[in-house]
């Protein structure tokens, strides 16, 4: 890929569809209306109010709950192709298990998922977006090998339910922060500390759920609803700091995007190359009798393999990588270091900062990303399924705007250099949410919300004309007058 590359042709392919996303836990408030159940998010910031920035929480959020016409109206202004929501698994199964099914809950869905319909805009769903009912958390979540199971029959209802209007599903949002960020740091819920064990047995029952629910769909499910089921990585590109830590800097994309892609959308399924032994030297050097890393049956390799229709990837930000010098301090995945590779993580100079600690703007990354997932996989149909940047308050957010030309630039040269098939683009996020550990503090939102006001007004920034604009023309040549558009 060379460097500094800029597109010439700025119109998307026919075809090409663009969308907004949001998650249930960020937008949608009523953590306790009806017979919802109690999620671990609830339970998390009730408990620790502390973990979150500003001391809030997501019980009112953008109160979507309440607010879905609203949500339609703005998906409907922007010119969405498709809006990516997700359900909240105890708002529609109240104990985690099918035994109940809340018929409120199910009404909340299907008035949105009808009503995106009704104005022609098609639905992304996710199916897990970080928001396990407490039940199923108390018998070890994603730890408890049952989970697989647990997720295959939550994900029979949800299909069962929706699956004649949802024709793209995303079965989780996220593996590695659902499974590494979450037992590494304790910073997201459950707030569970379990460094070198707790992530590698939730790495191997995350693809098992997602098998068992994609393998589902497949036989019971798609030839009534033609539908395409994939998950939705989290894709941190990483790059070596200089030439000699090729090697390392290819590890740590195994260790970052392979543990969670290889066994599913590889040829030959399974680990990726050189990860099991990385592992199991590292958990040896920290006085473990032998490696933590779970291995996979030769069955359970057959039943993750190839269970995709296509790859979702969520992209921010990228990282360089060197060798840790000797007692250097290292941080957790995936905010941080890697340790088990005695990897040092770095930002490059001209790659400049946003409002959010995390987060470095390298608009080159994700083509550089996509053309990594190509040469890896071959060549499969890819979805943005979430890209987007943080600011602070304000209407008029030039600095989201640049994000999105950038961004959507190198979009353009993945597919027009470099022949990779990506064929949609989700912003993050349809309007400002509760951003996790952040609260409120940061901003991804093409709509500002007023989280004082108790209807939560929803009011669009210059970047959501900029991007219906871009939807209008289905270029990035947009005309200079492109905040003349209407939206409310
Ligand atoms: C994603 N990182 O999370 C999530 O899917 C959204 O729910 C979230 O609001 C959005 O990005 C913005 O933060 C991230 O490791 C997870 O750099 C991990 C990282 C970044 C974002």
């Amino acid at each position: 890929v060379a460097a500094g590359c800029y597109a010439k042709d700025l119109d998307f392919p026919a075809g090409f569809k663009f969308g907004a996303a949001t998650a249930s836990y960020q937008v949608e408030g009523a953590w306790n209306v009806s017979d919802k159940g109690v999620n671990i998010w609830d339970k998390f910031v009730h408990d620790n109010p502390s973990v979150i920035k500003d001391l809030s929480n997501g019980d009112v959020a953008c109160d979507s709950y309440h607010n879905w016409e609203r949500d339609i109206e703005m998906a409907a202004e922007l010119g969405l192709d498709y809006y990516r929501l997700s359900l909240s698994w105890a708002r529609i199964l109240p104990t985690g298990l099918p035994n109940k099914i809340s018929e409120d809950g199910v009404k909340y869905y299907n008035n949105l998922i009808d009503g995106l319909v009704a104005k022609g805009i098609d639905c992304m769903v996710t199916i897990y977006h970080w928001d396990l009912p407490l039940p199923l958390q108390e018998l070890g979540g994603w730890t408890n090998p049952l989970i697989a199971d647990w997720f295959e029959d939550y994900a029979r209802v949800v299909y069962t339910l929706f699956g004649d209007r949802v024709k793209l599903w995303l079965t989780i949002n996220e593996p590695i922060v659902v499974c590494d960020a979450t037992y590494n740091s304790g910073v997201t819920a459950p707030g569970y500390l379990s460094p070198d064990l707790g992530a590698y047995i939730c790495n191997k029952h995350v693809l098992l759920a997602h098998a068992k629910a994609w393998r589902l769909y497949d036989k019971e499910f798609r030839s009534k609803f033609n539908g395409r089921v994939s998950l939705a990585n989290h894709l941190l590109w990483i790059e070596a700091a200089s030439d000699k830590y090729e090697d390392l800097a290819e590890l740590a994309r195994q260790n970052a995007v392979g543990r969670y892609s290889h066994p599913i959308f590889s040829k030959e399924g399974g680990w990726p190359p050189g990860i099991e032994e990385a592992i199991a030297k590292a958990c040896i050097e920290k006085g473990y009798p032998k490696s933590n890393f779970p291995s996979f049956t030769l069955e359970e390799i057959e039943l993750v393999r190839g269970t995709y229709d296509y790859y979702g990837m969520n992209h921010y930000t990228s990282r360089l990588i060197r060798d840790a010098l000797p007692g250097e301090n290292l941080t957790v995945w995936p905010f941080g270091d890697c340790p088990d590779l005695h990897g040092k993580m770095e930002t490059a100079e001209n790659w400049s900062e946003s409002v959010v600690y995390w987060f470095y703007l390298n608009p080159e990354g994700i083509r550089k990303q996509m053309a990594w997932l190509k040469q890896q996989y071959g060549d499969l149909e890819i979805m943005i399924t979430e890209n987007g940047m943080p600011t602070y308050a304000g209407l008029n957010d030039t600095t989201r705007i640049d994000f999105y030309k950038s961004y959507l630039e190198q979009v353009l040269l993945s597919i027009k250099e470099d022949g990779v098939n990506v064929t949609h683009y989700t912003a993050w996020t349809l309007m400002d949410n509760f951003e996790w550990g952040d609260g409120y503090t940061t901003k991804f939102g093409l709509y500002e919300v007023d989280f004082e006001d108790p209807k939560r007004t929803r009011t669009p920034r210059e970047s959501a004309y900029y991007y219906a604009s871009i939807i209008k023309n289905h270029s990035l040549d947009v005309p200079a007058n492109y905040t003349d558009i209407t939206l409310s």
